[in-house]
């Protein structure tokens, strides 16, 4: 074992944010700035007394270990092999190649009953060794660390001028089977088999493997990136999807240049597929650790919030759901759609602040069973995570139990419940303080745009989110800037939390339409009167140059 001074400039903390520590490789390249990040985690996890003593709480344990794959992780994997050993762990779960995705890190915590994990990925956002990297612990519950843990680690990295890490050899990590370093064991798991248990228990597989046997065509992009191992040996190997159905399929480094983010975007190539004359019957997409979805109907593109609204409608058609579900949440800024169903169902619907870590106590406590976001993540009680294969497998099901297209069954839906018509813009590498004054800017003015009158509509509610989480107490503020209109239409503005460049400023924009004969229009002719109004409010143009979002969803 050997101790490592750290040079003085290495303060690898981030202030709890939506995700984890989430920085440019470069940056994570730094000597000791990943080692500064896993001590400070370790010595919490362990137990720093108020005299500086470390405890030995995680002598014995055993962790979850894996990412989505990108430049970075191989490296990451080992560096983090070593301190464990170095800190008492005594076992190490790892993905065979240091592959797993997002969620089956949280199915294998919890499956496993390891004491948590440590998940290694930038999510959506590119990879490369000019992209990101990042890393986040999730806790026995298989969800991401609450604001306690991640704020005590933020202080930790601070205060840190030591890690200790193991001198042992690199291990084979492509090897299923055992190994030791040093005291500590590691056993590298299938990434996928944990997984694919969880999956079967909730969809019925015979019924999915008829789907294929009859003809049913689907394309599922991978993006490159972590998702396509899961994809390929459930959908194509287990339910006898043809070879091919999943594409952009191998894991890797760089995503082979794409922006694993499946929004219609980024996940043009696919949308393209599924405008053709011969499109396949069913289109998805996932992120770079597979959390996320995007479904894709023939020339149909489905929006995250009309997503969740139609799971929790046709829940019980699941075999995993057949009970009926125990409530669903939401997102703050995720279109009310599913506030619709759930009330017309008499269901509990909880609003949370942006953030999946938001949703685990309320599934821990059993008040909800179904949970979503409009930035493309919707998952259920079967993980503490958003799942993008999950959602991939909850449509299918959904079209082999209704024999109904994709299309088909939102046009029911929004016949049934109206159509929410949603958009969310982001201003993206915004410098910060622009950023930040623009946001101060707007906070300032709410009290006086409270009750003000834009055409036919009169803002009825203009505040800052703030929630109080319904199971512990602990509040929330200043979770982004809202205004409500009087006809259920909303503007939200916030800055992201995960991006790496500068800040993304992101307005969501939404309008309820009950009259079928309107469902038709381009969301953007619909919300052109909220689009020009949020500049109107929050001086974008002025304040930032732009003209125009860099992406529009
Ligand atoms: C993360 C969180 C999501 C959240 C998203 C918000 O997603 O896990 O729950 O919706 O961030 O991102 P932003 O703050 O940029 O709007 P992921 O997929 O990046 O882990």
């Amino acid at each position: 074992m050997a101790i490592q001074n750290l040079p003085t400039h290495v303060f690898s903390g981030q202030r709890p944010g939506t995700s984890g520590l989430r920085k440019k490789v470069t940056v994570f390249m730094q000597p000791m700035y990943l080692e500064n990040f896993v001590q400070a985690l370790f010595d919490v996890l362990n137990g720093v007394a108020a005299d500086g003593q470390i405890g030995t709480a995680l002598h014995g344990q055993t962790l979850v270990l894996g990412g989505d794959g990108r430049f970075h992780n191989r490296t990451a994997v080992q560096t983090i092999l070593k301190l464990a050993a170095a800190n008492g762990v005594q076992r190490v779960l790892l993905g065979q190649g240091g592959i797993l995705s997002t969620p089956a890190v949280s199915a294998v915590i919890r499956g496993r009953q390891a004491f948590g994990g440590i998940v290694l990925s930038a999510s959506h956002n590119p990879g490369g060794p000019d992209g990101d990297f990042g890393i986040k612990y999730n806790a026995s519950n298989g969800g991401p660390a609450n604001e306690t843990l991640t704020e005590a680690v933020y202080a930790r990295t601070q205060t840190l001028t030591q890690v200790v890490l193991s001198d042992a050899p690199d291990i084979d990590i492509n090897t299923l089977g055992t190994c030791q370093m040093e005291q500590m064991q590691v056993e590298v798991i299938d990434p996928v088999a944990d997984y694919a248990v969880v999956m079967r228990r909730l969809f019925d597989f015979d019924m999915l493997r008829g789907m294929f046997k009859r003809g049913f065509t689907m394309r599922v992009d991978a993006m490159n990136a972590v998702g396509g191992p899961y994809a390929k040996a459930i959908l194509e190997d287990e339910l006898g999807a043809p070879a091919g159905t999943v594409v952009n399929a191998t894991p890797l480094e760089d995503f082979g240049g794409l922006h694993p983010d499946p929004n219609p975007v980024n996940a043009e190539d696919l949308i393209a597929h599924m405008m053709r004359a011969d499109a396949p019957d069913f289109g998805a997409a996932m992120d770079g650790d597979a959390d996320r979805n995007m479904v894709v109907g023939r020339n149909f593109v489905v929006s995250p919030s009309d997503s969740l609204a139609l799971m929790t409608a046709h829940a019980r058609l699941i075999p995993g759901y057949k009970e009926g579900l125990l409530g669903v949440a939401r997102s703050m800024p995720t279109s009310a759609a599913v506030d619709r169903v759930a009330k017309a169902m008499g269901l509990d619907c909880f609003e949370t602040p942006t953030g999946w870590k938001f949703f685990g106590n309320l599934l821990d406590a059993g008040r909800v069973t179904l949970c979503g976001e409009e930035s493309y993540g919707t998952g259920s009680s079967h993980v503490r995570e958003k799942d993008g294969l999950w959602a991939i497998l909850f449509w299918l099901s959904l079209q082999g139990a209704t024999g109904r297209s994709v299309e088909s069954l939102v046009r029911e839906h929004w016949r049934t419940y109206g159509r929410n018509y949603y958009s969310r813009h982001d201003y993206e590498a915004i410098p910060t303080s622009v950023a930040d004054a623009l946001m101060a800017n707007l906070r300032e003015t709410l009290p006086a745009l409270q009750g003000q009158v834009f055409g036919s509509r009169i803002v009825t509610v203009a505040d800052d989110f703030a929630y109080t989480d319904p199971v512990d107490g602990s509040a929330s503020v200043k979770q982004g800037v809202r205004l409500i209109f009087d006809d259920g239409a909303r503007v939200i503005f916030r800055l992201s939390g995960t991006g790496t460049e500068g800040a993304t400023l992101r307005v969501y924009l939404e309008l309820h339409e009950p009259d079928a004969a309107q469902h038709d229009r381009p969301a953007q002719d619909k919300l052109a009167d909220l689009i020009a109004l949020a500049d109107q409010v929050a001086g974008i143009h002025a304040r930032t140059g732009m003209a125009a979002p860099s992406v529009a969803t």
